[in-house]
C-alpha cells in the first residue's frame, strides 16, 4: 500500500493528505515528527536528502516534492481526476496553483512574524489582497478553479488561503474567496484535514521559534 511520510501540521504535507483522501487512495500515514528533528536521521534522510515532509513511496517508487507528487498521483489513479483535459480550464488550475505556491505561500510567515501594523505586515496583507483579486478573477462564476469539479489548483491555492485566513487576514474582504473558502469547507475532507484554533497557534509557535533560531535563513525550508 501507499506510504505517505506526512506531518499533520506541516501546510505541504496537507496538500498531498487532501489529494489522497479526495481521489480515496488506500494509504498508510507515517508521521514524522519536525519539532523532535526526525527528518534529520539516517533513516529519513535515506528517503529524502532534502529533510523535508511529504513524501510518498508507491509501489517501490519514491516520490518527492509536495507538487510533483500530486501531479504523479493523479496520473497513477484516474478515479476523481484533479487535472481538466480543457486547455484553459487546465490553464486556469496551473495559475492557481502555481500562484499560491510561488506568491502567497512565502507570505505565510510575515503573517507570523511581523508585529501588528509594522510596515512589512501592511505590504503583506496589499500582496495578499493583490493575489486573492487575481484568484477571484480566475474562478470567475465557477465553482472550483477547474470548472464544476475540486482540482489541485483549488488544493494547493485552497490550503494557502485558508491558513492566511486563520493567521489574521480578513478574507471577508474579497466574497467570491470567501464564498469559494466555505465551499471548500463544506467538504468532509477538508474538514479533517484543515488545522483547528489549537493546531493553528501550535504551528505558530513553531515558527516563530524557528524565526528566533540561528539558521533563521532557512525558514521558509523548514515550515
Ligand atoms: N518544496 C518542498 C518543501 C517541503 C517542505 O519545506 N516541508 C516542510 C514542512 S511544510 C519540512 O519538511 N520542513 C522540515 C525541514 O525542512 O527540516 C515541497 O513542496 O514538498
Amino acid at each position: 500500500m501507499l506510504q505517505f511520510y506526512y506531518n499533520p501540521l506541516s501546510p505541504l504535507s496537507r496538500r498531498v493528505w487532501i489529494a489522497l483522501l479526495e481521489k480515496e487512495i488506500p494509504f498508510t500515514s507515517i508521521t514524522v515528527n519536525l519539532k523532535e528533528g526526525e527528518q534529520f536521521k539516517r533513516e529519513f534522510l535515506a528517503i529524502n536528502p532534502f529533510h523535508h515532509v511529504p513524501v510518498i513511496i508507491d509501489d517501490g517508487l519514491r516520490v518527492l516534492e509536495s507538487l510533483a507528487i500530486l501531479d504523479y498521483l493523479d496520473c497513477k489513479y484516474p478515479q476523481n481526476p484533479l487535472l481538466p483535459k480543457d486547455p484553459s480550464q487546465l490553464a486556469k488550475v496551473k495559475m492557481a496553483q502555481m500562484v499560491a505556491n510561488n506568491e502567497l505561500s512565502a507570505l505565510v510567515i510575515l503573517l507570523i512574524s511581523e508585529v501588528e501594523d509594522s510596515p512589512q505586515l501592511k505590504k503583506a496583507k496589499r500582496k495578499i489582497t493583490r493575489i486573492l483579486n487575481f484568484l477571484a478573477e480566475l474562478l470567475a462564476d465557477d465553482a472550483y478553479f477547474g470548472g464544476k469539479t475540486l482540482s489541485l489548483g483549488d488544493i494547493v491555492a485552497g490550503n494557502a488561503v485558508i491558513l492566511v485566513g486563520k493567521l489574521g487576514y480578513d478574507l471577508s474582504q474579497i466574497k467570491q474567496i470567501e464564498r469559494w473558502r466555505d465551499r471548500l469547507m463544506q467538504r468532509q475532507v477538508w474538514q479533517q484535514t484543515q488545522p483547528n484554533d489549537e493546531q493553528v497557534a501550535i504551528f505558530k509557535h513553531t515558527v516563530q521559534e524557528i524565526i528566533q533560531s540561528p539558521g533563521k535563513n532557512q525558514i521558509i525550508s523548514k515550515i
